[in-house]
């Protein structure tokens, strides 16, 4: 518990307290930082960065079960945008705590979960834990044209986490895929099995 609540207040300050300035990439300084086209806010004139990133934080014990399934399970990360469901499409990182996990294969938490979240079937990832590095995900969205999806104030993740044992986990919404960057807003805190966050509060970051 104590560990949660050390994450969760660092995750506030990260969120809060760090300059929204993240993007020091010589390619940013040409408009060309994020993944797609910028939006120019109607109200301000001024152009913003989109947020593209769902992170998964695992939150469990790392040895905490001997059947290759230590950590939080995720079958499938959706995220409603726009009255649609979208499915996640790349898992742009992942990392593994230091317990025992027989399922690593990061596509399986790719398209719509099946829902099945049987070790026969292994149709899911086991993150393995809080020890070492940590059990991470970060996934992104596409459009139905196949451009980046931008997450918005008001779409809601859903994460497919299977339920069987409980589990616990936290959700961040991101603009870079560096899991140690600035601009990880929390979405979601101590979540477990199928669980809904909405998006509120997303600042937002000017282009530069
Ligand atoms: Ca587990
Ligand atoms: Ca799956």
């Amino acid at each position: 518990m104590k560990t949660r609540i050390v994450w969760i207040v660092v995750a506030m300050a990260m969120s809060n307290l760090l300059p929204a300035t993240g993007c020091e990439l010589s390619e940013c300084m040409e408009g060309d930082c994020s993944e797609g086209p910028d939006t120019e806010n109607p109200d301000t004139g001024q152009h913003v960065q989109h947020f593209r990133y769902v992170l998964i934080r695992d939150l469990e014990d790392s040895e905490s079960d001997s059947y290759g399934t230590n950590g939080v399970e995720i079958d499938g990360v959706e995220l409603r945008h726009g009255g649609s469901a979208n499915f996640a499409d790349h898992v742009e990182f992942i990392s593994f705590g230091s317990g025992e996990t027989d399922f690593q294969d990061q596509n399986q938490v790719l398209g719509t979960p099946e829902g099945t979240c049987e070790t026969e079937d292994g149709n899911f990832v086991s993150l393995g834990g809080t020890g070492g590095t940590g059990g991470y995900l970060v996934v992104s969205f596409e459009t139905a044209s196949g451009d980046p999806q931008a997450i918005m104030n008001g779409d809601q993740v859903v994460v497919h986490e299977c339920g069987d044992t409980i589990e616990f986990y936290n959700v961040f919404i991101g603009l870079e895929v560096d899991i140690t960057g600035p601009h990880w807003h929390p979405c979601g805190q101590t979540m477990s099995g199928v669980a809904t966050c909405t998006v509120i509060g997303l600042p937002e970051i000017p282009d530069q």
